[in-house]
């Protein structure tokens, strides 16, 4: 077994939480914002001062870089994203992160040569909620460029993707550029669940079988402004009030008629925004996501209609785009084993489940065999500044990835061609 240095990982998760950190206990780190570009040098600088080689891509995903007996090798890729959410916990994703670094020291500290080379990634804009979408650096990744429309998108705070992402380059001028996309043999993500099953099972480790499909769509709505006070009923054109009784509609649906549906509305804004002016227009967004995408079509298509008909009913107009399609994808079976048997090698408990978040590893699962392996959070909370996770799950889900990187860097068997399933059976 290869021994990891628990501690270490406990003082890497608080200096990272830290950077961002807000006064409620979590993190404000959106994707290339000052945070994040500083996430990146602490974590250029520990991988410097270890010896390993640090390189980042033209969508800055960063790469810490071990060498393998045989460098010729497609290397194992272990990691997450080190972004949050505007109000998000300190173990999305720097858990993955930082379990992934301590892997590579420990194998540092132990002087062990795996067959390939292993190497730790930090993918850009994992979270997707400064700049839509999410995944931006996995996607880019696997697909082997940067999508020019991704250029001029504005962020939330109004700031512009081309020129954060060229400061957050700029910030790490030691990591020498590589072109994006690399041959990559296999995959490995540790990660929170981000839901309650491990919890309530008493599970401490989850082998991911694949993620649920996620749909976000944009809505704008158009009316017309008028005045509050002596605007009767039929002379109003009020986008808010069609949004809000297809919201109820909504609401009274999509989740209660089906309980592995969701449906969120995450950001809704009005403008002029004036006290005393019905609306003119209200933009919204909308998160769908189902493990069946048949059913996430019509989940999709009842969102439009029920939208579409109570913006005829009050003489609005309405635009609604697909932001963000992400098809569901099931993980390679013989990387699930690879995981599975290094929970047992650890003498740990785990089961197979489905993931209702996505990440990364769907992309990545397009051009190399992706793994994940989750760990339990206490009552399931994520995307809060309340996010927890035990000490023994934090040293469990490193160890485990540990084993499993043993396993898969000096496994000389190609896996299977990766296939992306498009329907799993949920196991919520
Ligand atoms: O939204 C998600 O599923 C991911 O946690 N960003
Ligand atoms: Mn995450
Ligand atoms: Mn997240």
């Amino acid at each position: 077994m290869l021994a990891i240095n628990a501690n270490r990982l406990n003082a890497r998760l608080q200096a990272f939480a830290a950077i961002g950190g807000t006064t409620k206990g979590g993190v404000n780190r959106q994707a290339l914002t000052e945070g994040d570009r500083r996430a990146r040098r602490l974590l250029a600088e520990l991988a410097t001062a270890r010896g390993f080689r640090v390189f980042q891509d033209p969508i800055a995903n960063l790469f810490v870089w071990r060498n393998g007996r045989d460098e010729t090798l497609p290397p194992l890729l272990i990691g997450s994203h080190l972004d949050s959410q505007p109000a998000g916990g300190r173990f999305d994703g720097a858990l993955g992160t930082l379990s992934a670094f301590e892997v590579l020291e420990s194998l540092e500290d132990a002087g062990t040569i795996t067959d390939r080379s292993v190497v730790v990634v930090v993918w850009t804009n994992e979270e997707g909620c400064r700049f839509s979408p999410g995944c931006m650096g996995s996607m880019a990744f696997s697909e082997g460029a940067i999508p020019g429309l991704w250029q001029d998108k504005n962020a939330t705070d109004g700031a512009r993707f081309a020129e954060e992402l060229s400061l957050t380059i700029q910030s790490l001028p030691e990591a020498a550029m590589v072109p994006l996309g690399f041959p990559v043999h296999a995959y490995l993500e540790v990660h929170i669940e981000q839901g309650p099953s491990l919890e309530a099972a008493g599970i401490p480790i989850g082998v991911v079988k694949g993620i649920q499909g996620t749909r976000w769509l944009d809505v704008t709505i158009k009316g017309q402004t008028a005045h509050a006070g002596t605007t009767g009923l039929s002379w109003r054109r009020d986008p808010l009030r069609a949004l809000t009784s297809a919201f109820s509609n909504l609401y009274n649906t999509v989740m209660p008629g089906d309980p592995e549906a969701r449906f969120t509305i995450g950001r809704i804004s009005a403008r002029p925004g004036s006290v005393n002016a019905i609306p003119e227009e209200v933009h919204c967004t909308i998160d769908i996501r189902h493990p069946d995408p048949g059913r996430l079509d019509e989940i999709e298509m009842f969102v439009r209609s029920q939208i579409g008909e109570e913006a005829d009913t009050h003489g609005c107009r309405v635009q609604i785009l697909c932001a963000f399609d992400m098809p569901a994808c099931g993980f390679s079976e013989p990387l699930r084993e690879v995981i599975s048997h290094a929970a047992s090698v650890c003498k740990v408990q785990s089961m197979p489940m489905l993931s209702g978040a996505f990440h990364d590893a769907l992309f990545v699962n397009r051009i190399a065999p992706a793994g994940m392996i989750f760990v339990p959070c206490r009552d399931g909370l994520s995307h809060n500044e309340d996010e927890y996770v035990e000490q023994e799950h934090i040293v469990m889900g490193c160890e485990v990835l540990a084993q499993a990187t043993l396993l898969a860097a000096n496994c000389m068997d190609p896996f299977p061609d990766c296939t992306a399933l498009h329907t799993i059976e949920p196991t919520f």
